[in-house]
């Protein structure tokens, strides 16, 4: 295993006490994509505490099992009846252990993740370092994209597309599905010949639809996100083979395993990494670190994470195989008021500018985060 990050502290940490909680946020604009539409974001939060020092994480499942198997109240269940009996009480001197720890659990990766990322944010305070330093970061400051819905209306969507590419954003994808797509790409291309512009279907095509994928060829798309089925890498295979644009996979990329085998296979050129849904940071150092070595440019995906998901998914785009911008964009575009301080900004040339500030920078907003909490619970050894 190739470990890229650092790690200074002299004394074991553990997690003492473990506390989870439900918030609601709601969207200041729905966000629908083949799969649905969302209003209003359910947000698992994790907090744990050792010795008057804490770590926070986020668990980036949905409300419903439409992008993954997860969803908050399955996390909700799996962290407190499976991961918090096995973490709390045992020491480690590098986060990635407790990644060990969580080995023999099948699945269940954003419950994971959001209890080993609070270990690694934890880690970066105690040891008075930034969060990127501690994971092997390099970048300064990071590209960023737009991910832009399925809109009532083309007019409504031509809009949004303006406001984004004024606001700077390095590059637009747009969420396609069968009746909104080919028309649709017709529309943004004549309004916008020369925006970096990439679309996600997110798994709602079969190869049957191979005419309608082969024709989006003409669109000059940096890139076509999840076309095929949710845990597929064979037809993606084929796919890629039949078109010119670049298949990137997003909803099979689970593990270091998956990601070698979708590459060995030719399922797609670029590499979209979630921290969630790879089960946290350890595994998506591996998954960078293998992409890096066999050229295949990576990106960080989003999932409409509120500031603490946020600022760990910035502390990651460090890492210096992240060249192509992320879905990573400002918190005012999600949310009235983010739950950290300061809220996440980006700048006019489409870049945020990595804080050098020990942790990930941007603190939780404890006060704020109460009143919107609707159920909490505390482990203990
Ligand atoms: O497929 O990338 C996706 C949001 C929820 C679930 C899946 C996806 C998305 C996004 C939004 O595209 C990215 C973001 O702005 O957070
Ligand atoms: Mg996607």
């Amino acid at each position: 295993m190739t470990e890229n990050y650092i790690f200074f502290q002299e004394n074991n940490i553990k997690i003492e006490r473990l506390e989870i909680r439900e918030i609601n946020l709601p969207l200041v604009h729905y966000f629908e994509t083949s799969f649905g539409r969302t209003e209003k974001r359910r947000i698992l939060l994790t907090k744990i505490f050792c010795d008057g020092a804490v770590g926070h994480g986020e668990c980036t499942a949905g409300e419903n099992p439409f992008f993954s198997h997860e969803t908050i109240d399955t996390a909700w269940i799996i962290i407190k009846n499976v991961l918090a009996p096995i973490a709390i009480g045992k020491e480690w001197t590098a986060p990635s252990e407790v990644s060990q720890l969580f080995k023999q659990i099948r699945g269940h990766q954003m419950a994971r993740a959001a209890v080993e990322n609070s270990c690694w944010d934890m880690t970066a305070r105690i040891n008075n370092i930034t969060l990127h330093e501690l994971l092997g970061g390099t970048r300064k400051n990071i590209p960023c994209g737009v991910s832009i819905g399925i809109q009532n209306t083309p007019e409504q969507l031509l809009e949004k597309i303006r406001i984004e590419v004024e606001a700077g954003y390095q590059r637009i994808k747009i969420k396609i599905k069968p009746g909104w797509d080919y028309d649709i790409l017709k529309l943004v291309r004549q309004t916008f010949p020369d925006i970096t512009l990439s679309v996600d279907a997110n798994s709602a095509y079969t190869l049957a639809d191979i005419n309608l994928l082969k024709s989006l060829d003409e669109f000059n798309l940096l890139m076509i996100e999840q076309p095929l089925n949710h845990d597929d890498i064979v037809n993606h295979s084929h796919l890629q083979k039949q078109i010119s644009t670049d298949i990137c996979l997003d909803e099979p990329i689970t593990s270091l395993d998956k990601t070698r085998k979708a590459i060995e296979m030719k399922s797609g050129r670029i590499i979209n990494i979630k921290l969630g849904r790879v089960g946290g940071f350890s595994e998506a150092i591996k998954i960078h670190n293998y992409c890096e070595q066999h050229n295949i440019p990576v990106w960080c995906g989003g999932m409409l994470e509120a500031g603490i998901g946020r600022s760990h998914n910035i502390a990651m785009s460090a890492l210096p195989g992240f060249i192509l911008p992320g879905d990573v964009s400002a918190s005012k575009r999600y949310f009235e008021e983010d739950i950290i301080e300061p809220p996440v900004t980006v700048n006019k040339d489409g870049f945020i500018t990595i804080l050098q500030i020990s942790g990930t920078g941007y603190e939780p907003k404890e006060e704020y985060i109460e009143r919107i909490t609707v159920r909490k619970e505390m482990f203990t050894a």
